[in-house]
């Protein structure tokens, strides 16, 4: 599939999708999220990758949003239909068997914040700025806002976001627990890269088990939870990758992880 909208890239145990709309912020238009659900189909095929990183073109956005002048034309039924279609993404981005890092380098406004909080963890550069704005269009979050952005910060602080509308800075993110690292806009993919790969040089197996435990546990009960991650610790000791951990450390030396289930 050729892109236009997005930039795909891989390079070894990491992809890297940068969303390419430069003159419009990178803002979110229906080319654009046909090509991202094609490309997150294209790196869930992809044994070889443990980890996806999200960033946006140009120095000043990571994603503005929905694309205005998209939106405006909608009526419910269209509207309802796009909506549709970034809630399976952002769902499919959310189950991604990987690691998924946004690299947040500017504005994350609207479906760019709801990406953000879809991903695993969000590392951003001084510049950042997040906000869910939709009020401010006479709308709502659309992509799935009202209800991750509460679980992550919880009900009151995500209520007053989404009710003004207003942006906040990375650092004020930060305290909020939406972005884990704040770096100079120049040291951002750096700084990404440098996790991706110790991320990337784990067991694929493990860091699948460990996401999914994290995930589903979110969803249920505590006693629920544990129980996700008594059977997810056992599937990982019954993986040649546990092996390999376990003698590469009785062995003092580096482990080399082959990320299969068996031999
Ligand atoms: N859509 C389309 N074009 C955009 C968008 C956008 N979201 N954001 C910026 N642009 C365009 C501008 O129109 C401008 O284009 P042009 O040069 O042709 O005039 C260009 O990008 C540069 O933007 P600005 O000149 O405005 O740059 P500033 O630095 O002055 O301002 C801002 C930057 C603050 C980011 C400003 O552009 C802005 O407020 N943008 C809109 C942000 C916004 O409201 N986003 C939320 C959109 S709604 C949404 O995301 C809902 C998601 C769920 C949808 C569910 C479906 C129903």
């Amino acid at each position: 599939m050729g892109y236009e909208n997005i930039i795909y890239d891989v390079d070894g145990n990491i992809a890297t999708i940068t969303f390419n709309r430069p003159k419009a912020l990178n803002a979110l238009n229906g080319a654009l999220l046909k090509e991202l659900s094609g490309a997150l189909d294209d790196v869930q095929a992809n044994e070889d990758i443990r980890v996806l990183v999200l960033t946006g073109s140009g120095e000043k956005s990571f994603v503005a949003g929905a694309d205005i002048s998209e939106l405006a034309t909608f009526d419910a039924l269209q509207g309802k239909a796009f909506a549709q279609t970034g809630h399976g993404i952002i769902a499919k981005l959310q189950q991604m068997p990987i690691a998924v890092v946004a690299a947040v380098n500017g504005f994350a406004l609207g479906g760019g914040s709801e990406i953000a909080l879809a991903c695993d963890f969000v590392y951003a550069s001084e510049n950042a700025k997040f906000g869910l704005p939709e009020i401010t269009l006479g709308l709502i979050p659309g992509f799935g806002g009202t209800q991750r952005l509460p679980r992550l910060i919880g009900a009151n602080l995500a209520k007053e976001l989404i009710f003004t509308g207003r942006m906040v800075s990375a650092g004020e993110a930060m305290r909020f627990g939406i972005v884990n690292r704040v770096v100079p806009a120049d040291e951002l993919m750096d700084a990404v890269m440098k996790t991706a790969k110790d991320i990337a040089a784990k067991g694929r197996v493990s860091l699948r088990a460990a996401k999914q435990a994290v995930n589903r546990g979110l969803d249920v009960d505590l006693a629920t939870g544990c129980a996700i991650e008594i059977d997810a610790f056992a599937l990982c000791m019954a993986s040649p990758d546990a092996r390999e951990g376990t003698s590469a450390f009785l062995e003092k030396r580096r482990a080399e992880f082959k990320g299969r289930l068996r031999g």
